[in-house]
């Protein structure tokens, strides 16, 4: 190939790649004080998920230690966090960003099978 060819064959993998992975399964989860909708989302084992989070009304944060998934949702963005669970089980996720009174008790489960 010749060095062009290679360059262009760089340039498109850099725009599509992206293209493919927003392909992967994408959950939704809202966030408000002082809850997830859903507060439950299922998942297969080794199926990756693109986790895209929206917050009503303070800051918060999505945080689930067994996947290492953690980011922090901000009012007015989408916060994306891919997942790839690479075990079955019931794990929890949880605010990890500090968001009143609530706070807490604010998280969900993750069913992976
Ligand atoms: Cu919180």
């Amino acid at each position: 190939m010749k060095r062009r060819q290679l360059l262009i064959a760089l340039a498109a993998g850099a725009l599509f790649g992206p293209a493919a992975r927003s392909q992967e399964r994408v959950i939704r989860i809202v966030a408000k004080k002082f809850e997830f909708t859903p507060s439950e989302i299922r998942l297969e084992k080794g199926v990756p998920v693109m986790l895209e989070l929206t917050t009503e009304d303070v800051a918060m944060g999505f945080f689930a230690p067994d996947f290492k998934a953690d980011v922090e949702i901000v009012p007015g963005k989408v916060a994306r966090v891919r997942l790839v669970p690479d075990k079955a089980g019931t794990f929890e996720f949880i605010c990890d960003v500090f968001c009143g009174d609530g706070h807490e008790d604010m998280g969900g489960k993750i069913h992976v099978t």
